[in-house]
């Protein structure tokens, strides 16, 4: 097969749809392996930045994206009409939920559409974003097969779920495991090729797209429902005064049969809050009611609300009521040491700060500044010069860029959502 070739010598030109956090560091990756990539996306800021060499992803290394731009080897554009020359695309467009907890594919549909009206016969689409189970027969199938091409004989179509952890440093791109599931064998061969020439890591081969996609949304499932029971024992462990902290480090000492989760203000980012919610839109139409999953999804929502009926707590005994009181938030990122505050936890709990009338200000040395995504409200980053003045510090993303130790001496009152603090005891430090 020719595009077998292709792929083997490089001389394939790989197409990247969608430039974001898992998009532009594939792209990265795939020039560096020496193919010529076009990345597409609809936003200015994207193709602009991408075109003039400026990094705007954590991921992706600064110099490296000047170097593969400033030598051809990637560019971006807007033109779907580029994906004609496209020997393999990926697809990494958003898979975002609607205000309803429904699956919003039209950015999956759009992005298709435009592929299957320009791309030639002999090429290779991957999805990569993570979706509903069927997504890949539904949508790319349908629409290829509307548009003359015979999957598996002159179109191969596969999908394959992203995997990247933002921040991770020991976990890239180029060296997590990938699962494939291909539409026909040759789908299989063709994508598991392409991989395996791209990657420094093992690919894995399922019997379908579907088990590629319903396995991505496990993963993060099991992430979701683990983070929920870890709340809810802190809840719990609250109420009977016992440290969970503690609990979590005695459990962890277990060599087998145990995975440590921790408590938090709530769980952010645009993947683990939200894919479990996919299985639960789709097991509706079969019936099933995912109890667990919603259940979990409760608790997780439920944690800001416990966070600032805690503050609440701390400044009574304080004599301060939270309609009073000067809070000061650390940390808007939705994890630490990264500058994404989607989905982040602070931002319902800013919300109920402002229902309570409290006066609030955030820290956070990797988000200068943010607009709230439902009130579109915008927040400035303040310095930690006179953290003396704030009646509470709430530690809500463990930045490793913080200096604890000076926080803790300086500040009256702090309640630390994230164990950050660790080893430290002093009678101003409060642990979720
Ligand atoms: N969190 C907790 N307690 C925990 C773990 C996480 O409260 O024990 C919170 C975090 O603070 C954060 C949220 O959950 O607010 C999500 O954290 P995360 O690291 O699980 O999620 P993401 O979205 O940054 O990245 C995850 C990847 N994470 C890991 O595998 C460690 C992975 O699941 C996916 O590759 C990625 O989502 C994705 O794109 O699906």
């Amino acid at each position: 097969m020719k595009l077998l070739e292709k792929i083997q010598n490089k001389s394939a030109l790989v197409g990247v749809v969608g430039l974001g956090y898992v998009g532009l560091p594939m792209a990265v990756t795939v020039a560096r392996k020496g193919f010529k990539v076009i990345g597409i996306d609809t936003s200015d800021y994207a193709v602009n930045h991408v075109n003039d060499g400026e990094n705007y992803i954590g991921d992706v290394d600064d110099a490296e994206l000047k170097k593969i731009v400033k030598n051809g080897s990637l560019k971006a554009s807007f033109d779907y009409k580029l994906m004609k020359n496209a020997d393999v695309i990926m697809i990494a467009v958003p898979t975002p939920l609607d205000k309803y907890q429904q699956p919003n594919s039209s950015f999956v549909r759009s992005s298709v559409k435009s592929l299957a009206e320009n791309v030639s016969k002999d090429t290779l689409i991957i999805l990569e974003s993570t979706t509903y189970p069927g997504t890949t027969r539904e949508i790319l199938v349908r629409e290829f097969e509307k548009n003359g091409f015979q999957i598996g004989k002159d179109i191969f179509i596969a999908f394959s779920p992203e995997r990247v952890d933002p921040g991770n440093k020991d976990y890239k791109t180029s060296n997590t495991p990938k699962i494939v599931g291909g539409i026909t064998e040759n789908c299989n061969k063709v994508s598991k090729k392409f991989y395996e020439t791209i990657l420094d890591a093992d690919v894995f081969l399922v019997s379908s797209p579907e088990i590629a996609e319903m396995e991505k949304i496990y993963e993060n499932t099991f992430r979701n429902i683990n983070i929920a029971l870890a709340n809810e024992m802190t809840i719990l462990c609250e109420k009977m005064e016992i440290d969970i902290w503690e609990v979590i480090e005695a459990a962890k000492t277990k060599p087998y049969g145990f995975m440590a989760f921790y408590p938090g203000p709530g769980v952010g980012g645009h993947c683990i809050p939200l894919d479990p919610f996919y299985l639960t839109w789709k097991a509706r139409e079969y019936n099933y009611h995912t109890r667990l999953i919603e259940l979990a999804g409760e608790i997780n929502m439920s944690m800001p609300t416990f966070v600032v009926n805690k503050a609440a707590k701390l400044l009574n005994e304080k004599g301060i009521s939270l309609s009073r009181a000067n809070i000061l938030l650390l940390g808007a990122a939705y994890k630490k040491d990264i500058a994404d505050f989607r989905e982040s936890p602070i931002l319902p709990l800013i919300s109920i700060l402002e229902k309570n009338s409290a006066k609030f200000v955030y820290n956070d040395p990797h988000i200068p500044e943010f607009i709230h995504e439902h009130t579109y409200k915008k927040y400035h980053s303040v310095n930690l010069d006179n953290i003396e003045k704030y009646d509470l510090v709430i530690i809500l993303t463990a930045h490793s860029a913080y200096d604890y130790d000076d926080i803790v001496k300086r500040a009256k009152l702090i309640l630390d959502t994230r164990f950050a603090c660790k080893k430290i005891n002093a009678e101003n430090l409060i642990r979720l």
